[in-house]
């Protein structure tokens, strides 16, 4: 099977709550006694340095390396505690571009879906921030149990290892999806209320929409876009809003590369497909080698398409626990060469034979 069955009938018609309200900082104990402190604490550089309140900046420190210990033994952060990172995270996030240059080497990453358990063995295979880069292709959220997990794992990455780790937009980093597909069911079972999956999902809008490795690799989560020629259009787009149901920002986190030549419909009901033909012409004119995407199940976790101008990551190894493919990484060394590492799903401490129960979203 694959996940094509993403498609939007049943979407809900949910106008986004764009109006976050805004608190001030957590710890900005600016007291003479917290600074004379914080000047005595090495922070190491991978931080974000405030010279203007090294207290914060300490604190910052901290409670990052502390919710990163939490979620590398599977248990979810304290609502508190995701408010703060999301606060933090947007600050990261609205700064990067809609096509966020990132440095090789660097190790390419699709779609996850709550599949925290893999996530870590990606670590074990791939190595660990911020040893090993990281570029995440989207699709954090929906379909595995874990997504709480996941997602808050990668975004603490990101904002303690800013220029080391990199995340994407996927289709599923949607106010809308995520509420048929399993993160605000999950949410609300989690934390007793939709407001976590606010905080994410409010989040979201400031993910960016493209990465470009080495102005060689494009990296969307879905694909191309009809109204798309060049890169700068996608830098002009103004993405902090709710993925739209048509137009150049929905194609770029759903449209699929396709055997048949020009546009065509896309079954997902958004996005479209685009042959070989298209592919060429985009990376021809962009000077780019290769596009790289995520957002389709592929059985072997990496797929080429279109003479090797497309491929396709998929990082979720048995994808909705059931599906029995291979999951991939992509790592691109610093002369832009590739290689594959495929992994299986990792074995999951006391419940591997626990025969979970299926959620009603499945069926
Ligand atoms: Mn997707």
């Amino acid at each position: 099977m694959n996940n094509n069955n993403n498609n939007n009938n049943n979407m809900m018609d949910i106008e986004p709550d764009g109006a976050s309200t805004s608190v001030s900082s957590a710890g900005s104990d600016e007291s003479p006694m917290a600074m004379s402190k914080a000047a005595q604490t090495k922070i190491p550089d991978t931080v974000r340095y405030d010279a203007l309140n090294p207290a914060a900046t300490e604190k910052r420190y901290y409670d990052l390396e502390a919710w990163l210990s939490k979620l590398s033994m599977g248990t979810p952060l304290a609502e508190s505690e995701v408010k703060a990172l999301c606060e933090m995270a947007r600050e990261v996030l609205l700064n990067e571009s809609n096509v966020q240059p990132v440095p090789a080497p660097v190790t390419v990453c699709g779609d996850i879906h709550g599949q925290w358990h893999d996530l870590m063995e990606i670590f074990r295979i791939g190595g660990s921030a911020p040893d090993t880069n990281y570029l995440f292709m989207g699709d954090y959220v929906d379909r595995g149990y874990y997504s709480v997990e996941t997602v808050s794992m990668v975004v603490t990455l990101k904002v303690r290892y800013p220029d080391r780790v990199f995340l994407l937009r996927g289709n599923h980093e949607s106010r809308q999806i995520t509420q048929v597909y399993g993160f605000y069911d999950e949410c609300v079972r989690k934390y007793g209320s939709a407001n976590v999956w606010k905080m994410f999902t409010d989040l979201f809008d400031y993910l960016p929409l493209t990465a470009l490795v080495e102005n060689s690799i494009f990296c969307p989560h879905g694909g191309l876009s009809p109204s798309i020629d060049t890169l700068d259009h996608v830098r002009q787009l103004d993405r902090v809003q709710e993925v739209p149901h048509e137009g150049p920002m929905c194609d770029l986190v759903w449209s699929d590369p396709d055997d048949r030549s020009g546009w065509g419909i896309n079954p997902r009901g958004a996005g479209f497909t685009f042959g070989k033909d298209i592919s060429e012409k985009f990376n021809e004119r962009n000077g780019l080698s290769l596009v790289s995407r995520a957002h389709q199940l592929v059985m072997d976790g990496y797929n080429w398409s279109h003479d090797q101008q497309v491929v396709t990551i998929f990082s979720a190894p048995n994808y909705c626990y059931r599906c029995g493919n291979q999951a991939a990484i992509m790592e691109v060394d610093e002369s832009l060469q590739r290689t594959f590492l495929q992994f299986d799903p990792a074995p999951r401490r006391g419940e591997a034979h626990s025969g979970k129960k299926m959620p009603d979203y499945f069926l």
